[in-house]
């Protein structure tokens, strides 16, 4: 087991209906600490930056749209295997395939806007909170 830091980011669509400190409830249940945290409202460049890897993808403009549709609130979480842990709380990313007890089946409201972003891997991780915050934001 190893202390990781994955990227998170509360979305537009949670963000509207006030949902941040349930959802930061949620990852400090579950032994994640959140190292950082800023709320933003994503400029349209951000969001086709940070979902780059998916500009190929029929939903890509919705999706950024959808980012930059309000404010989001990025942070880094800390704890062990951070990166599938947060994944697990996240739960799938479709809310209607996602396990009981997950953040995006308690709060999702559709594919698109299933309320949390999540890193998929350490590497991606490093990547992730490098576009969000520098090294002094992080504070463990
Ligand atoms: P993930 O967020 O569970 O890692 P990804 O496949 O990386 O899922 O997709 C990134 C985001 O794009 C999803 O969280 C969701 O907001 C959106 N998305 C994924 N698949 C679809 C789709 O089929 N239709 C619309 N939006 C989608
Ligand atoms: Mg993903």
């Amino acid at each position: 087991m190893a202390i990781q830091r994955t990227l998170s980011i509360i979305k537009p669509d949670a963000t509207r209906r006030n949902l941040t400190g349930q959802i930061n409830a949620r990852f400090e249940e579950n032994d994640l600490r959140i190292v950082a945290q800023k709320r933003i409202h994503m400029t349209r460049s951000q969001a086709e930056g940070f979902y780059a890897v998916h500009a190929e993808r029929a939903f890509f403009g919705d999706l950024c749209d959808f980012m930059c549709s309000g404010p989001v609130v990025v942070q880094v979480l800390e704890g062990e295997n951070a990166v599938t842990a947060n994944r697990d709380i996240m739960g799938a990313t479709n809310p209607a395939n996602a396990d009981e007890g997950t953040i995006r089946k308690d709060f999702g409201e559709s594919i698109e806007a299933n309320s949390v972003h999540g890193s998929d891997s350490p590497e991606n991780a490093a990547i992730e909170i490098a576009f969000f915050f520098s090294q002094t934001e992080l504070v463990g």
